[in-house]
């Protein structure tokens, strides 16, 4: 049963839960008094968006292309959120499908609504080792060098001066092993690890403008040996002189950790932004709304914390929809 006594049908949430999500980002927000988790957002005489805007945040979602068609998301998107992150447009295979030939037509559809309406627009990913094309694979390390560059440059170079921030590399450190293992991939295979470097500073070169992300899931955990690692990365660059901004917290979780805001506090001390940049909370109830609250009072206690991402707006299109883990239902 839902919250109004509605029986939840098939990976709907009942209204006044998703309501309830809602009213839990905002009352950390500040727009709502803190208990009033069951208030509808329209009570806020507020959105997400214009609650974050209050302490000069934004807050976003991911958004697909394929989906511009359905006027209620992209009602509630403009309605909602001052900020997009292209859920996989702007990635490689979508970018640059064979070698040095860019096509940017769904990233634009995105990208320009986005622009038109003042929207911040995060840029997900220049360099990952998933969703790339097979070209890639049969390069020489020097190749390899120069299409990694080249596509940085390409890719930055289309959206100069109009990015608020990028994810220059995704997802590089292993989940298991000593602290700072990074993941095998084709980058660590040939160019080793000092590809993450590399692309930093082509990013930069590229880009000025834009600020310069490290982008991970399960660096939520201020002690986890994964969080230790990238935290080590960023005071290394920091150190040397190696141009990085900002640390993307995916935050795909059920809970946030107890420590959460103490790890955006830590990455903020080494003098980098923190992004919460994909979050999405597993669950359902008064315990999800509460998780949400969590995560976003975090943020809002961090003056370096940026601003938070949803990865994406509605349940029925999430990644792990299984798990109803975002602010809308399938309604
Ligand atoms: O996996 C969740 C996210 C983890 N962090 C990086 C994000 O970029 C990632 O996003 C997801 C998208 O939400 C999915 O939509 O990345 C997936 C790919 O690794 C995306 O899934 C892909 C499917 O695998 C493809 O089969 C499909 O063609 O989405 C594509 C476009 O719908």
């Amino acid at each position: 049963m839902g919250v109004n006594g509605v029986p939840p049908d098939q990976g709907r949430r009942p209204a006044g839960n998703r309501r309830m999500l809602v009213a839990g980002a905002l009352s950390a927000i500040g727009l709502l008094a803190a208990p009033a988790l069951t208030a509808p957002a329209d009570a806020a005489a507020g959105t997400l968006g214009a609650a974050a805007a209050q302490s000069g945040r934004y807050f976003g979602a991911a958004v697909a292309a394929g989906h511009l068609n359905d006027s209620t998301y992209v009602a509630t998107w403009d309605r909602e959120f001052n900020q997009v992150t292209a859920e996989n447009e702007m990635k490689w295979t979508s970018t640059e499908p064979n070698r040095n030939q860019f096509t940017f037509g769904s990233a634009d559809q995105i990208a320009n609504h986005a622009f038109s309406k003042g929207m911040k627009v995060r840029g997900h990913t220049l360099v990952w080792h998933a969703q790339i094309p097979t070209w890639l694979n049969n390069l020489s390390a020097t190749d390899l060098r120069a299409a990694m560059v080249n596509h940085i440059n390409g890719v930055m170079g289309h959206y100069k001066g109009k990015i608020y921030s990028w994810d220059v590399v995704n997802e590089a450190f292993n989940d298991g092993g000593a602290v700072g293992t990074l993941r095998s991939s084709i980058w660590t295979q040939k160019l080793g690890n000092g590809f993450i470097e590399e692309a930093f500073r082509a990013a930069r070169a590229a880009d000025p403008a834009a600020k310069l992300c490290y982008n991970d899931y399960n660096i939520d955990d201020a002690n986890a040996s994964k969080t230790r690692g990238v935290y080590n990365m960023v005071k290394d660059f920091k150190a040397r002189g190696v141009p990085i901004d900002c640390v993307g917290l995916q935050s795909h979780f059920g809970n946030p950790p107890a420590n959460y805001q103490a790890n955006i506090q830590q990455f903020a001390d080494l003098g980098v932004d923190v992004q919460i940049t994909e979050l999405d909370i597993g669950g359902g109830g008064s315990t999800q709304a509460d998780a949400y609250r969590r995560v976003t009072q975090a943020c809002v206690n961090v003056p370096r914390c940026a601003g938070i991402t949803v990865w994406g707006i509605t349940d029925k299109w999430s990644w792990r929809s299984g798990d109803t883990p975002l602010l809308f239902d399938g309604n």
